[in-house]
């Protein structure tokens, strides 16, 4: 049919959602299937410019992210969200917005000392400085999922390994 559907990535800042998330589009555009890849580049500087990284800012970014995919999978586009959606309430309500068995959540759960390691933007050592408050794994949570759909271990897995995987959940 043409049920859209969501595929929700979650994980800490330098985790590797964006990467992943941009290599399972370019595989489904390959194989024919309209993607909308909803990230922080396309989403937080324009439809949510005017929130900031306290709990219910994060809170209204991932509702204002879960109506728009919403929207997109009602056209039947296969919405990509790479987000670190660090709150279960906030990812359980995207969810809710959702049929059953449209909307995957994968946790790319590359540890936090790893991330840290990366530091692409050097937004940890920022954090560690003081400079940033609210810094997801240094001083704001990081709920854990408990119902993802997939756990895709970056540490252990190849990329075309865990896009194959994410394929074949699709
Ligand atoms: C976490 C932050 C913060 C704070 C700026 N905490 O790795 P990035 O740089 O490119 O992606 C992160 C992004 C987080 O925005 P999200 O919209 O994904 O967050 S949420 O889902 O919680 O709403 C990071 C950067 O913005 N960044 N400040 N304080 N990450």
């Amino acid at each position: 049919g043409h049920a859209g559907k969501c595929v929700w990535f979650t994980g800490y800042s330098g985790s590797g959602k964006s990467t992943l998330a941009n290599a399972l589009e370019v595989e489904l555009n390959r194989r024919g299937y309209h993607t909308m890849l909803l990230d922080g580049d396309n989403i937080r500087h324009g439809l949510c410019k005017d929130l900031g990284m306290g709990e219910a800012d994060r809170a209204e970014n991932i509702r204002r992210v879960g109506e728009v995919a919403r929207l997109f999978a009602e056209a039947g586009v296969i919405v990509i969200t790479a987000f670190i959606s660090p709150f279960r309430a906030d990812r359980d309500a995207a969810r809710e917005l959702f049929d059953e068995g449209s909307f995957i959540e994968v946790h790319v759960n590359t540890p936090l000392d790893i991330c840290e390691e990366r530091d692409p933007k050097g937004l940890y050592q920022k954090a560690r400085e003081g400079k940033i408050l609210d810094f997801t794994g240094i001083n704001s949570p990081y709920e854990v999922p408990r119902d993802a759909e997939v756990t895709v271990n970056t540490q252990e897995m190849s990329q075309q390994d865990m896009v194959s995987r994410l394929l074949k959940e699709l």
